[in-house]
Protein backbone atom coordinates (compact mmCIF):
# COMPACT_ATOMS: atom_id res chain seq x y z
CA UNK A 1 0.00 0.00 0.00
CA UNK A 2 1.11 3.47 -0.70
CA UNK A 3 2.23 5.98 2.50
CA UNK A 4 -0.32 8.37 3.22
CA UNK A 5 1.53 11.94 3.16
CA UNK A 6 -0.74 15.03 4.62
CA UNK A 7 0.29 18.57 3.46
CA UNK A 8 0.10 21.06 5.39
CA UNK A 9 -0.21 25.25 4.92
CA UNK A 10 -0.03 26.63 8.37
CA UNK A 11 -2.47 29.63 8.95
CA UNK A 12 -0.69 32.71 9.55
CA UNK A 13 -0.42 34.66 13.06
CA UNK A 14 0.39 38.15 12.24
CA UNK A 15 -0.96 42.00 12.03
CA UNK A 16 -1.88 41.69 9.01
CA UNK A 17 -1.87 39.36 5.92
CA UNK A 18 -3.47 39.24 2.33
CA UNK A 19 -4.08 37.00 -0.39
CA UNK A 20 -1.35 38.77 -2.76
CA UNK A 21 -1.30 35.19 -4.63
CA UNK A 22 0.24 32.97 -1.34
CA UNK A 23 0.80 29.61 -2.55
CA UNK A 24 2.92 27.11 -0.87
CA UNK A 25 5.03 26.71 -4.07
CA UNK A 26 8.06 24.81 -2.50
CA UNK A 27 5.67 22.47 -0.62
CA UNK A 28 3.66 21.82 -3.91
CA UNK A 29 7.32 21.06 -5.63
CA UNK A 30 8.08 18.89 -3.36
CA UNK A 31 4.77 16.58 -3.37
CA UNK A 32 5.06 16.29 -7.12
CA UNK A 33 8.29 15.05 -7.28
CA UNK A 34 6.79 11.92 -5.30
CA UNK A 35 3.56 12.04 -7.60
CA UNK A 36 2.07 8.50 -7.74
CA UNK A 37 4.44 7.11 -4.85
CA UNK A 38 1.63 8.29 -2.15
CA UNK A 39 -1.57 8.89 -1.21
CA UNK A 40 -1.68 12.56 -1.02
CA UNK A 41 -3.98 14.87 1.01
CA UNK A 42 -3.71 18.67 1.29
CA UNK A 43 -5.01 21.00 4.11
CA UNK A 44 -4.09 24.53 2.81
CA UNK A 45 -5.17 27.06 5.54
CA UNK A 46 -5.34 29.72 3.81
CA UNK A 47 -7.18 28.70 0.59
CA UNK A 48 -9.78 30.87 0.25
CA UNK A 49 -11.73 28.97 -1.88
CA UNK A 50 -13.09 27.04 0.75
CA UNK A 51 -14.53 28.96 2.76
CA UNK A 52 -15.88 31.50 0.33
CA UNK A 53 -17.82 28.54 -1.27
CA UNK A 54 -19.69 28.62 2.10
CA UNK A 55 -20.95 31.96 1.69
CA UNK A 56 -18.60 34.61 2.79
CA UNK A 57 -18.58 37.21 0.07
CA UNK A 58 -15.83 38.83 1.74
CA UNK A 59 -13.25 36.62 0.66
CA UNK A 60 -14.04 37.17 -2.91
CA UNK A 61 -10.90 37.69 -5.21
CA UNK A 62 -10.23 40.85 -6.59
CA UNK A 63 -9.62 41.27 -10.93
CA UNK A 64 -6.79 39.56 -10.81
CA UNK A 65 -7.43 36.87 -7.76
CA UNK A 66 -5.94 38.34 -5.09
CA UNK A 67 -8.46 38.40 -1.77
CA UNK A 68 -8.83 38.60 1.91
CA UNK A 69 -8.26 36.17 4.57
CA UNK A 70 -11.10 34.63 7.04
CA UNK A 71 -9.22 36.23 10.56
CA UNK A 72 -9.80 36.20 13.95
CA UNK A 73 -8.69 38.55 16.79
CA UNK A 74 -6.03 36.75 19.05
CA UNK A 75 -3.67 37.96 22.21
CA UNK A 76 -0.29 39.71 20.72
CA UNK A 77 2.44 36.96 21.82
CA UNK A 78 5.19 37.94 24.98
CA UNK A 79 7.46 39.81 22.64
CA UNK A 80 5.29 41.43 20.14
CA UNK A 81 3.30 42.98 23.35
CA UNK A 82 4.37 46.38 22.99
CA UNK A 83 3.26 46.96 19.13
CA UNK A 84 -0.13 48.82 19.39
CA UNK A 85 -2.06 47.23 16.84
CA UNK A 86 -4.71 44.35 16.88
CA UNK A 87 -3.02 40.64 15.97
CA UNK A 88 -4.86 38.31 14.16
CA UNK A 89 -4.77 34.62 13.53
CA UNK A 90 -5.41 34.23 9.23
CA UNK A 91 -6.95 31.06 7.79
CA UNK A 92 -9.82 28.40 8.39
CA UNK A 93 -10.55 27.69 11.62
CA UNK A 94 -8.65 25.46 13.85
CA UNK A 95 -11.39 22.95 14.09
CA UNK A 96 -11.61 22.36 10.53
CA UNK A 97 -8.16 21.08 10.25
CA UNK A 98 -9.60 18.45 13.09
CA UNK A 99 -13.11 17.47 11.86
CA UNK A 100 -10.34 17.20 8.55
CA UNK A 101 -8.36 14.84 10.47
CA UNK A 102 -10.44 12.48 11.93
CA UNK A 103 -12.15 11.92 8.83
CA UNK A 104 -9.09 12.02 6.11
CA UNK A 105 -6.23 10.25 8.72
CA UNK A 106 -4.31 8.29 10.13
CA UNK A 107 -1.54 9.90 8.17
CA UNK A 108 2.15 8.10 7.93
CA UNK A 109 4.27 11.77 7.43
CA UNK A 110 3.00 15.20 7.35
CA UNK A 111 4.92 17.98 5.61
CA UNK A 112 5.00 21.42 6.24
CA UNK A 113 6.20 24.56 5.70
CA UNK A 114 6.31 28.21 6.26
CA UNK A 115 7.79 31.36 3.81
CA UNK A 116 7.92 34.03 6.55
CA UNK A 117 10.38 32.68 9.96
CA UNK A 118 8.00 35.14 11.54
CA UNK A 119 4.93 32.87 10.95
CA UNK A 120 6.21 29.94 12.92
CA UNK A 121 3.52 30.23 15.72
CA UNK A 122 1.10 29.03 12.58
CA UNK A 123 3.76 25.32 11.94
CA UNK A 124 3.36 25.31 16.37
CA UNK A 125 -0.70 24.84 15.86
CA UNK A 126 0.34 22.73 13.05
CA UNK A 127 2.74 20.34 14.70
CA UNK A 128 0.73 20.25 18.02
CA UNK A 129 -2.42 18.93 16.21
CA UNK A 130 -0.80 16.42 14.06
CA UNK A 131 0.58 15.15 17.30
CA UNK A 132 -2.36 15.22 18.93
CA UNK A 133 -5.00 14.04 16.16
CA UNK A 134 -2.38 12.33 13.82
CA UNK A 135 -0.31 11.00 16.65
CA UNK A 136 1.40 8.08 14.52
CA UNK A 137 2.77 10.63 11.52
CA UNK A 138 6.37 11.83 11.12
CA UNK A 139 5.83 15.38 11.17
CA UNK A 140 8.52 17.13 8.14
CA UNK A 141 9.08 20.41 8.22
CA UNK A 142 11.50 22.46 5.31
CA UNK A 143 11.03 25.71 3.67
CA UNK A 144 11.92 29.48 4.64
CA UNK A 145 11.84 29.49 8.57
CA UNK A 146 13.78 26.27 8.72
CA UNK A 147 16.53 27.00 6.37
CA UNK A 148 16.52 30.71 8.20
CA UNK A 149 15.86 29.80 11.61
CA UNK A 150 17.23 26.29 12.12
CA UNK A 151 17.99 26.49 16.19
CA UNK A 152 14.34 27.89 16.41
CA UNK A 153 13.15 25.62 14.23
CA UNK A 154 14.47 22.76 16.21
CA UNK A 155 12.43 23.52 19.39
CA UNK A 156 8.74 23.22 17.82
CA UNK A 157 8.55 19.53 17.69
CA UNK A 158 8.77 18.36 14.22
CA UNK A 159 10.30 14.64 13.66
CA UNK A 160 12.78 15.73 10.71
CA UNK A 161 14.30 19.12 9.38
CA UNK A 162 14.73 19.91 5.76
CA UNK A 163 16.70 23.55 6.29
CA UNK A 164 18.25 25.03 2.27
CA UNK A 165 17.15 23.81 -1.23
CA UNK A 166 19.17 20.12 -1.18
CA UNK A 167 16.50 17.29 -0.48
CA UNK A 168 18.41 14.36 -1.29
CA UNK A 169 18.17 13.81 3.18
CA UNK A 170 14.14 14.17 2.67
CA UNK A 171 14.12 11.44 0.22
CA UNK A 172 16.49 9.12 2.42
CA UNK A 173 14.39 10.04 5.35
CA UNK A 174 10.95 8.93 3.18
CA UNK A 175 12.88 6.04 1.89
CA UNK A 176 11.58 7.24 -1.52
CA UNK A 177 12.69 7.98 -4.75
CA UNK A 178 12.06 11.26 -6.02
CA UNK A 179 10.81 11.91 -9.79
CA UNK A 180 12.41 15.72 -10.34
CA UNK A 181 10.68 15.66 -13.98
CA UNK A 182 7.50 15.92 -12.19
CA UNK A 183 5.53 19.49 -11.27
CA UNK A 184 4.38 20.56 -8.68
CA UNK A 185 1.13 18.60 -6.96
CA UNK A 186 -1.05 21.62 -8.45
CA UNK A 187 -3.69 18.71 -8.77
CA UNK A 188 -4.41 18.20 -4.77
CA UNK A 189 -6.10 21.54 -4.74
CA UNK A 190 -9.70 21.13 -5.53
CA UNK A 191 -10.44 23.73 -6.94
CA UNK A 192 -7.92 25.94 -8.35
CA UNK A 193 -7.58 29.74 -9.77
CA UNK A 194 -4.28 30.84 -9.14
CA UNK A 195 -0.75 29.18 -9.69
CA UNK A 196 3.04 30.28 -9.07
CA UNK A 197 5.96 29.61 -11.01
CA UNK A 198 9.66 29.97 -10.89
CA UNK A 199 12.00 29.86 -14.01
CA UNK A 200 15.23 30.60 -11.85
CA UNK A 201 16.52 30.17 -8.72
CA UNK A 202 18.92 32.41 -6.93
CA UNK A 203 19.98 36.02 -7.43
CA UNK A 204 23.45 37.87 -9.35
CA UNK A 205 22.94 40.52 -6.79
CA UNK A 206 24.20 40.72 -2.97
CA UNK A 207 21.96 43.19 -0.96
CA UNK A 208 23.02 43.61 2.52
CA UNK A 209 18.80 42.85 3.47
CA UNK A 210 18.46 39.95 1.72
CA UNK A 211 18.91 35.95 2.65
CA UNK A 212 18.77 34.94 -0.92
CA UNK A 213 22.61 34.78 -2.11
CA UNK A 214 23.12 32.87 0.93
CA UNK A 215 20.48 30.49 0.59
CA UNK A 216 20.57 29.35 -2.83
CA UNK A 217 23.86 30.39 -4.07
CA UNK A 218 24.80 31.22 -7.66
CA UNK A 219 22.03 31.84 -9.97
CA UNK A 220 20.26 29.32 -11.98
CA UNK A 221 17.78 28.83 -14.50
CA UNK A 222 15.86 26.00 -14.45
CA UNK A 223 15.16 24.58 -17.46
CA UNK A 224 12.22 26.03 -19.55
CA UNK A 225 10.69 23.26 -21.08
CA UNK A 226 10.04 22.07 -17.20
CA UNK A 227 8.13 25.42 -16.03
CA UNK A 228 5.71 25.13 -19.73
CA UNK A 229 4.93 21.92 -18.40
CA UNK A 230 4.03 23.60 -14.99
CA UNK A 231 2.32 26.21 -16.65
CA UNK A 232 0.14 24.02 -18.94
CA UNK A 233 -0.24 21.26 -15.75
CA UNK A 234 -2.10 24.90 -14.06
CA UNK A 235 -3.94 26.16 -16.76
CA UNK A 236 -5.76 22.43 -17.27
CA UNK A 237 -6.61 22.82 -13.61
CA UNK A 238 -8.70 26.02 -14.39
CA UNK A 239 -5.69 28.74 -13.06
CA UNK A 240 -5.71 32.35 -14.55
CA UNK A 241 -3.38 34.06 -12.83
CA UNK A 242 0.14 33.23 -12.16
CA UNK A 243 2.59 34.81 -9.78
CA UNK A 244 6.36 34.61 -10.34
CA UNK A 245 8.18 33.92 -7.44
CA UNK A 246 11.55 34.29 -8.90
CA UNK A 247 14.04 36.61 -7.09
CA UNK A 248 15.67 37.73 -10.63
CA UNK A 249 13.20 36.79 -12.97
CA UNK A 250 14.46 39.09 -15.73
CA UNK A 251 18.78 38.54 -14.82
CA UNK A 252 19.51 36.75 -18.37
CA UNK A 253 16.09 36.98 -19.79
CA UNK A 254 16.83 35.86 -23.40
CA UNK A 255 17.90 32.42 -22.06
CA UNK A 256 14.62 31.66 -19.69
CA UNK A 257 11.93 34.62 -19.86
CA UNK A 258 12.08 35.42 -23.44
CA UNK A 259 12.08 31.78 -24.33
CA UNK A 260 9.19 31.02 -21.90
CA UNK A 261 7.46 33.94 -22.99
CA UNK A 262 7.66 33.31 -27.03
CA UNK A 263 6.74 29.67 -26.13
CA UNK A 264 3.49 31.29 -24.29
CA UNK A 265 2.41 33.18 -27.41
CA UNK A 266 3.21 30.29 -29.72
CA UNK A 267 1.20 28.07 -27.59
CA UNK A 268 -1.64 30.91 -27.63
CA UNK A 269 -1.48 29.88 -23.89
CA UNK A 270 -3.75 32.55 -22.62
CA UNK A 271 -3.20 33.71 -18.65
CA UNK A 272 -2.49 36.46 -16.79
CA UNK A 273 1.40 36.71 -15.10
CA UNK A 274 1.97 38.87 -12.19
CA UNK A 275 5.94 39.99 -10.93
CA UNK A 276 4.71 40.92 -6.72
CA UNK A 277 8.18 39.70 -6.22
CA UNK A 278 9.93 42.60 -7.30
CA UNK A 279 11.54 42.89 -10.88
CA UNK A 280 14.17 44.77 -11.28
CA UNK A 281 14.07 47.92 -13.43
CA UNK A 282 17.66 47.56 -15.03
CA UNK A 283 17.24 44.86 -17.14
CA UNK A 284 13.53 45.94 -18.51
CA UNK A 285 13.82 47.55 -21.96
CA UNK A 286 11.45 48.43 -24.55
CA UNK A 287 11.46 45.42 -26.62
CA UNK A 288 11.15 42.90 -23.44
CA UNK A 289 8.17 45.06 -21.81
CA UNK A 290 6.66 44.90 -25.39
CA UNK A 291 6.58 40.57 -25.14
CA UNK A 292 5.84 40.60 -21.39
CA UNK A 293 2.49 42.40 -22.23
CA UNK A 294 2.24 41.02 -25.11
CA UNK A 295 2.14 37.52 -23.23
CA UNK A 296 -0.08 38.24 -20.89
CA UNK A 297 1.78 40.10 -17.57
CA UNK A 298 -0.63 42.31 -16.22
CA UNK A 299 1.03 43.39 -12.59
CA UNK A 300 4.65 44.92 -12.65
CA UNK A 301 6.19 45.41 -9.07
CA UNK A 302 9.62 47.37 -9.06
CA UNK A 303 12.06 47.11 -6.57
CA UNK A 304 13.39 50.44 -6.20
CA UNK A 305 13.88 50.90 -2.11
CA UNK A 306 15.69 54.35 -2.37
CA UNK A 307 16.68 56.99 -4.37
CA UNK A 308 19.93 57.54 -2.88
CA UNK A 309 22.87 56.62 -4.41
CA UNK A 310 24.64 56.42 -1.02
CA UNK A 311 22.23 53.89 0.26
CA UNK A 312 22.15 52.11 -2.85
CA UNK A 313 25.96 51.49 -2.87
CA UNK A 314 25.56 50.01 0.90
CA UNK A 315 23.40 47.92 -0.11
CA UNK A 316 24.24 46.20 -2.95
CA UNK A 317 23.81 48.94 -5.79
CA UNK A 318 21.02 46.95 -6.93
CA UNK A 319 19.04 49.63 -8.74
CA UNK A 320 19.11 53.23 -9.57
CA UNK A 321 16.49 56.23 -10.15
CA UNK A 322 17.53 56.64 -13.89
CA UNK A 323 17.05 52.86 -14.19
CA UNK A 324 13.80 52.54 -12.39
CA UNK A 325 12.64 55.82 -14.63
CA UNK A 326 13.51 54.19 -17.77
CA UNK A 327 11.68 51.03 -16.95
CA UNK A 328 8.92 52.67 -16.33
CA UNK A 329 8.66 54.29 -19.47
CA UNK A 330 8.94 51.26 -21.69
CA UNK A 331 6.44 49.78 -19.35
CA UNK A 332 4.29 52.55 -20.33
CA UNK A 333 5.13 53.09 -23.91
CA UNK A 334 4.41 48.70 -24.25
CA UNK A 335 0.82 49.69 -22.67
CA UNK A 336 1.38 47.85 -19.31
CA UNK A 337 0.31 51.44 -18.00
CA UNK A 338 -3.00 51.47 -18.93
CA UNK A 339 -4.34 51.35 -15.53
CA UNK A 340 -1.50 53.44 -13.46
CA UNK A 341 -2.01 51.11 -10.32
CA UNK A 342 -0.88 48.48 -12.90
CA UNK A 343 3.10 49.15 -12.33
CA UNK A 344 4.50 49.76 -8.13
CA UNK A 345 7.40 50.27 -6.96
CA UNK A 346 8.68 49.01 -3.72
CA UNK A 347 10.50 51.26 -1.24
CA UNK A 348 11.56 50.29 1.72
CA UNK A 349 10.06 51.26 5.51
CA UNK A 350 12.51 51.00 8.53
CA UNK A 351 15.65 49.80 7.40
CA UNK A 352 18.04 50.50 9.73
CA UNK A 353 20.12 52.96 7.34
CA UNK A 354 16.92 55.06 6.52
CA UNK A 355 19.19 58.20 7.89
CA UNK A 356 20.38 57.73 4.31
CA UNK A 357 17.91 56.49 2.53
CA UNK A 358 15.65 59.93 1.64
CA UNK A 359 12.67 58.47 1.68
CA UNK A 360 10.12 60.57 1.18
CA UNK A 361 12.18 62.53 -1.54
CA UNK A 362 12.26 58.47 -3.40
CA UNK A 363 8.29 58.74 -2.43
CA UNK A 364 7.93 61.80 -4.49
CA UNK A 365 10.25 60.84 -7.21
CA UNK A 366 8.33 57.67 -8.08
CA UNK A 367 5.12 59.99 -7.77
CA UNK A 368 6.29 61.88 -10.16
CA UNK A 369 7.02 58.93 -12.65
CA UNK A 370 2.99 58.26 -12.43
CA UNK A 371 2.99 55.30 -11.21
CA UNK A 372 1.85 53.72 -7.54
CA UNK A 373 4.47 53.54 -4.87
CA UNK A 374 4.01 50.84 -1.96
CA UNK A 375 5.76 50.93 1.23
CA UNK A 376 7.49 47.52 1.64
CA UNK A 377 8.01 47.45 5.66
CA UNK A 378 11.60 45.85 7.04
CA UNK A 379 12.13 42.76 7.93
CA UNK A 380 15.23 42.06 9.32
CA UNK A 381 16.51 38.58 8.59
CA UNK A 382 19.03 36.44 10.39
CA UNK A 383 22.49 36.15 8.52
CA UNK A 384 21.93 38.74 6.50
CA UNK A 385 24.70 42.31 6.71
CA UNK A 386 21.11 44.01 7.99
CA UNK A 387 19.50 41.61 10.17
CA UNK A 388 22.81 40.98 11.85
CA UNK A 389 23.22 44.87 12.40
CA UNK A 390 19.56 44.59 13.59
CA UNK A 391 20.16 42.62 16.91
CA UNK A 392 21.10 46.08 18.51
CA UNK A 393 17.51 46.84 18.10
CA UNK A 394 15.82 43.43 18.67
CA UNK A 395 16.09 39.77 19.80
CA UNK A 396 16.82 38.25 16.18
CA UNK A 397 16.83 34.73 18.13
CA UNK A 398 13.39 34.86 18.67
CA UNK A 399 11.99 35.01 14.64
CA UNK A 400 8.60 37.28 15.72
CA UNK A 401 10.79 40.00 16.02
CA UNK A 402 11.30 39.49 12.45
CA UNK A 403 7.80 41.07 11.77
CA UNK A 404 7.79 43.45 9.13
CA UNK A 405 4.87 45.37 11.06
CA UNK A 406 6.83 45.82 13.89
CA UNK A 407 10.07 46.38 13.05
CA UNK A 408 9.72 50.18 11.38
CA UNK A 409 7.08 50.40 14.31
CA UNK A 410 10.47 49.31 16.68
CA UNK A 411 12.76 51.55 14.95
CA UNK A 412 10.76 54.66 13.90
CA UNK A 413 7.92 54.86 16.49
CA UNK A 414 4.19 54.42 15.65
CA UNK A 415 3.59 58.41 15.22
CA UNK A 416 6.39 58.60 12.18
CA UNK A 417 5.78 55.37 10.98
CA UNK A 418 2.02 56.55 10.43
CA UNK A 419 3.06 59.42 8.82
CA UNK A 420 4.97 57.87 6.29
CA UNK A 421 2.31 55.13 5.09
CA UNK A 422 -0.26 58.06 5.26
CA UNK A 423 2.16 60.48 3.12
CA UNK A 424 2.19 57.08 0.76
CA UNK A 425 -1.69 56.69 0.86
CA UNK A 426 -1.71 60.88 -0.54
CA UNK A 427 0.45 60.22 -2.88
CA UNK A 428 -0.95 57.32 -4.17
CA UNK A 429 -4.30 59.32 -4.44
CA UNK A 430 -3.29 62.05 -6.27
CA UNK A 431 -1.47 59.67 -8.86
CA UNK A 432 -4.56 57.60 -9.04
CA UNK A 433 -7.23 60.47 -9.39
C1 LIG B 1 7.41 34.62 -3.30
C2 LIG B 1 7.89 35.46 -2.14
C3 LIG B 1 7.01 36.41 -1.63
C4 LIG B 1 5.58 36.53 -2.13
C5 LIG B 1 4.69 35.46 -1.53
C6 LIG B 1 5.06 35.09 -0.10
C7 LIG B 1 4.36 33.89 0.50
N1 LIG B 1 4.03 33.94 1.74
O1 LIG B 1 4.10 32.92 -0.14
C8 LIG B 1 5.25 38.00 -1.71
C9 LIG B 1 5.60 38.90 -2.87
C10 LIG B 1 3.83 38.27 -1.27
C11 LIG B 1 6.27 38.21 -0.59
C12 LIG B 1 6.11 39.18 0.36
C13 LIG B 1 7.07 39.42 1.35
N2 LIG B 1 8.28 38.86 1.45
CO1 LIG B 1 8.85 37.37 0.37
N3 LIG B 1 9.63 36.03 -0.66
C14 LIG B 1 9.18 35.29 -1.60
C15 LIG B 1 10.27 34.32 -2.10
C16 LIG B 1 10.84 34.84 -3.40
C17 LIG B 1 9.83 32.88 -2.30
C18 LIG B 1 9.11 32.27 -1.10
C19 LIG B 1 8.69 30.89 -1.39
O2 LIG B 1 7.52 30.60 -1.62
N4 LIG B 1 9.65 29.94 -1.40
C20 LIG B 1 9.40 28.51 -1.62
C21 LIG B 1 9.83 28.07 -3.01
C22 LIG B 1 9.22 28.90 -4.07
O3 LIG B 1 11.21 28.13 -3.10
P1 LIG B 1 12.02 26.87 -3.58
O4 LIG B 1 13.42 27.31 -3.78
O5 LIG B 1 11.38 26.20 -4.73
O6 LIG B 1 11.93 25.92 -2.31
C23 LIG B 1 12.92 24.96 -2.03
C24 LIG B 1 13.24 24.84 -0.56
O7 LIG B 1 12.91 26.00 0.17
C25 LIG B 1 12.53 23.61 -0.10
N5 LIG B 1 11.19 23.72 0.44
C26 LIG B 1 10.29 24.70 0.29
N6 LIG B 1 9.15 24.37 0.95
C27 LIG B 1 9.34 23.16 1.52
C28 LIG B 1 8.51 22.37 2.31
C29 LIG B 1 8.97 21.12 2.77
C30 LIG B 1 8.10 20.27 3.61
C31 LIG B 1 10.28 20.69 2.44
C32 LIG B 1 10.79 19.41 2.95
C33 LIG B 1 11.12 21.51 1.67
C34 LIG B 1 10.64 22.72 1.21
O8 LIG B 1 12.42 22.80 -1.24
C35 LIG B 1 12.31 23.61 -2.41
C36 LIG B 1 13.01 22.98 -3.58
O9 LIG B 1 14.39 22.84 -3.33
C37 LIG B 1 11.31 34.41 -0.92
C38 LIG B 1 12.76 34.31 -1.35
C39 LIG B 1 13.08 32.90 -1.75
N7 LIG B 1 13.69 32.73 -2.88
O10 LIG B 1 12.73 31.95 -1.03
C40 LIG B 1 11.00 35.78 -0.30
C41 LIG B 1 11.11 35.91 1.22
C42 LIG B 1 10.42 34.74 1.86
N8 LIG B 1 10.33 37.12 1.48
C43 LIG B 1 10.84 37.87 2.38
C44 LIG B 1 10.32 39.14 2.75
C45 LIG B 1 11.22 40.06 3.54
C46 LIG B 1 9.05 39.53 2.35
C47 LIG B 1 8.28 40.79 2.82
C48 LIG B 1 8.42 41.06 4.30
C49 LIG B 1 8.74 41.98 1.98
C50 LIG B 1 8.02 43.24 2.36
N9 LIG B 1 8.61 44.02 3.19
O11 LIG B 1 6.94 43.50 1.93
C51 LIG B 1 6.83 40.45 2.40
C52 LIG B 1 6.05 39.86 3.58
C53 LIG B 1 4.64 39.52 3.27
C54 LIG B 1 3.83 39.38 4.54
N10 LIG B 1 2.55 39.33 4.42
O12 LIG B 1 4.33 39.35 5.63
C55 LIG B 1 12.09 37.26 2.98
C56 LIG B 1 11.84 36.53 4.30
C57 LIG B 1 11.60 37.41 5.49
C58 LIG B 1 11.48 36.62 6.72
N11 LIG B 1 11.77 37.26 7.83
O13 LIG B 1 11.15 35.48 6.74
C59 LIG B 1 12.50 36.28 1.83
C60 LIG B 1 13.29 35.05 2.28
C61 LIG B 1 13.35 37.12 0.83
C62 LIG B 1 14.51 37.84 1.44
N12 LIG B 1 14.47 39.15 1.42
O14 LIG B 1 15.45 37.25 1.95
N13 LIG B 1 7.29 37.33 -0.68
S1 LIG C 1 18.21 41.93 -6.04
FE1 LIG C 1 16.45 41.23 -4.80
S2 LIG C 1 16.69 39.00 -4.61
FE2 LIG C 1 18.64 39.83 -5.35
S3 LIG C 1 19.89 40.06 -3.53
FE3 LIG C 1 18.86 42.04 -3.94
S4 LIG C 1 16.92 41.98 -2.76
FE4 LIG C 1 17.73 39.87 -2.87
Amino acid sequence: MKPKILLVNPPIHDFAAYDFWLKPYGLLTVAGYLRGKADFKLFDYLDRQVLFASGREKLASDCWGRGRFYCENIPRPAPLEAIPRYFRRFGMPRRMFGDFLASEGPFDVALTQTTMTYWYKGVEEVIEDVHKLSPGAKIVLGGNYVTLCPDHAQTLGADFLVPGTNLQPLWEYLQMPADLEQPPLWDVYPKLDVGTLKLTDGCPFNCTYCSVPKVYGKFKPRPVEHSLLELELMRRLGVENVAFYDDALLFEAEATLIRFLNEVVKRNIKVNFHAPNALNARFVTADLAELMVRAGFKTFYLGFESLSVRWQKRTGSKVFSEELARAVEHLIGAGAGAEPSNITAYQILGHPHIGIQELETSMRFVHSLGIRGMLADFSPIPGTADGEYCRRFVNMDEPLMHNKTAFPIILLGFDESNRLKDLQRELNKSALD
